[in-house]
């Protein structure tokens, strides 16, 4: 249960948030995209059934709908969304979920372009690069096929755009065009090929790190040059972090030869267009996961997972995705029990890991090695009664958060990660007063490291001594420090995340609006890091 005044911090959140999209949205018309949309339609026995996308994105994007009805244009990812889309034909789909509402429309791409635009160019290529994941000397390997693939990252960012431009021609009113990640770099150049009334604005929100200029070296020029391009055809360009912010602002100064960048207002002209920087750190919806804490659902999983914790429990929810760094979390887990053995027995070590990508090679061959590195702890500190780790493979969000509150200390390792919303809502449900292991790595380290254990993501002797740390912290201690992180976070909620992106949305209309049309920075470009 959450304190009241912590509560009415949220309550007062959300009525802000109210407020600005009434006054926002009374005159203008919401389109959101993004590859994955909010809804995954599944074919069963009982016909097509639809349940909420999976992921960071569409988790933190799902709760725009309790405020505004928006368009939202996603790619129909299976079989299922390509019979929904086929059926609904030019009408949108609508989809309502726990207070949330959306008008969706897929695109519906070639299953071979798909695999190109989202398989090939997507993931590996950018999200590794993004995430340096790339070993240079070896990888990326920018041959033919890469090539061929990126014309069709190309082709799907054309889709993209011109289902945007239909629903911005029978869109009501003006259009606020809010673009998410890595998968439509492309969209800002394409859309603004089409005709866009004078009053629209078109924003991207990037949810993953954008790296050094020196690393975007390993994508050919004439990609670079052309995302960079693309992405200064926006208007508000926002980041999950400063870092990323000055990454980027460094980027288009080692790459953008006609761009003029100011670093004091964090703005860059590019081809007589004004784009706006900001960092605006993502958070979660404080309010749902608390009241998906109290459930039933989540109770009951309480019950199940508690055959799989210790006297005290190490826990980690993760993709399982190698940005995440789980096999060194493992190792510095092995590394603890060798050196202290007196933990045999008594801590466990509880990870959920969520499938994903498993069609690309390099994701299955890390869920190989988890199972090596996990099976060799069992063996080694096991026997038949005990086993420190328990690997619990699968996706279920309930089972998830039931795991959040159980934690004694909660490890959030990645080498490098956009946000990272385990550790928020983590910090929002544990009912134990856990301590949180976290990389520097991670974009939430902006805004939680004052409160957590920080520690360096490759460190494995460096984590294993925060992960002792934390277990033999003192109570008070502890509990201290969870507080601390708990209010950082509630009163960062994801309503705000929302309300400061439209309202500097609306204060770039005013702008545009007066009559001095003169370019003033962005508000408040400090944020809350
Ligand atoms: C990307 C960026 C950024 C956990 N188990 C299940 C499940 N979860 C939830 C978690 C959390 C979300 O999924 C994962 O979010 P993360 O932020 O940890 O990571 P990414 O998926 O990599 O997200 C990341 C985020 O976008 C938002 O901008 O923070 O940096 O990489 O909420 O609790 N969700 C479902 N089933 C599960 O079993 N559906």
């Amino acid at each position: 249960m959450l304190d009241p005044s912590l509560l009415r911090v949220v309550e007062a959140q959300a009525e802000h948030l109210q407020r600005i999209s009434a006054e926002l949205f009374a005159d203008h018309t919401l389109i959101l995209a993004s590859n994955r949309g909010p809804v995954e339609y599944t074919m069963t026995d009982r016909g097509l059934e639809g349940h909420r996308g999976s992921g960071g994105l569409v988790t933190a994007m799902s709760a725009i709908g309790k405020y505004v009805s928006p368009r939202w244009v996603a790619a129909a990812m299976s079989e299922g969304d390509r019979v929904m889309a086929q059926t609904a034909g030019e009408t949108a789909l609508h989809w309502e979920h726990e207070a949330s509402q959306f008008d969706l429309r897929f695109i519906t791409i070639e299953p071979e372009m798909y695999q190109a635009y989202y398989g090939t160019v997507s993931n590996p290529l950018l999200w590794f690069l993004q995430h340096y994941m790339w070993d240079a000397p070896r990888t990326p390997l920018i041959d033919e096929t890469i090539w061929a693939a990126w014309r069709d990252y190309k082709a799907v960012n054309r889709l993209f755009a011109a289902a945007i431009a239909e629903e911005v021609e029978h869109a009501p009113q003006a259009p606020i065009v809010m673009l998410h990640d890595y998968h439509l770099y492309y969209v800002p150049a394409y859309l603004r090929q089409h005709e866009l009334p004078a009053d629209s604005c078109i924003t991207f929100f990037l949810h993953i790190p954008w790296p050094g200029p020196d690393y975007w070296s390993l994508l050919p020029q004439e990609m670079r040059l052309e995302v960079l391009e693309s992405l200064t055809k926006c208007d508000i360009l926002g980041f999950q972090t400063h870092r990323y912010l000055r990454n980027f602002l460094n980027t288009c100064l080692a790459y953008l030869p006609d761009a003029q960048i100011d670093y004091n207002q964090n703005r860059i002209v590019c081809q007589g267009h004004t784009t706006h920087l900001k960092a605006y750190p993502i958070s979660i919806d404080v309010q749902s996961v608390i009241d998906l804490g109290n459930s039933l659902d989540v109770r009951s999983f309480r019950q199940r997972l508690r055959p799989y914790t210790g006297d005290q429990t190490i826990v980690r929810i993760d993709r399982v995705e190698p940005s995440k760094n789980i096999v060194r979390g493992f190792k510095a887990f092995e590394l603890l029990l060798e050196r202290y053995p007196e933990y045999i027995g008594r801590v466990k070590f509880m990870a959920i890991l969520v499938p994903s990508r498993l069609g690309v090679e390099e994701y299955q061959r890390y869920l190989e090695e988890i199972m090596v590195v996990t099976g060799w702890i069992n063996t080694r500190y096991g026997n038949e009664e005990w086993q420190p780790v328990e690997l619990i493979v699968g996706e279920n969000y309930p089972r998830a958060i039931a795991a959040m509150q159980m934690y004694d200390v909660l490890l959030v390792n990645p080498l490098i990660d956009g946000m990272n919303l385990v550790a928020k809502e983590g910090a929002t449900v544990n009912e134990r007063g856990g301590v949180l292991v976290l990389s520097e790595g991670a974009g939430v380290a902006e805004q939680l490291s004052d409160h957590a254990l920080i520690i360096s993501p490759t460190d494995i002797v460096g984590t294993m001594e925060a992960l002792r740390q934390a277990l033999e912290m003192s109570p008070t201690e502890r509990h201290e420090r969870a507080l601390a992180l708990r209010e950082e976070v509630i009163r960062e909620d994801l309503s705000m995340w929302l309300a400061h992106q439209f309202r500097d949305v609306q204060r770039l209309l005013e702008q545009r609006a007066s009559a001095t049309r003169k370019a003033l920075p962005l508000v408040e470009q400090e944020t809350s890091a």
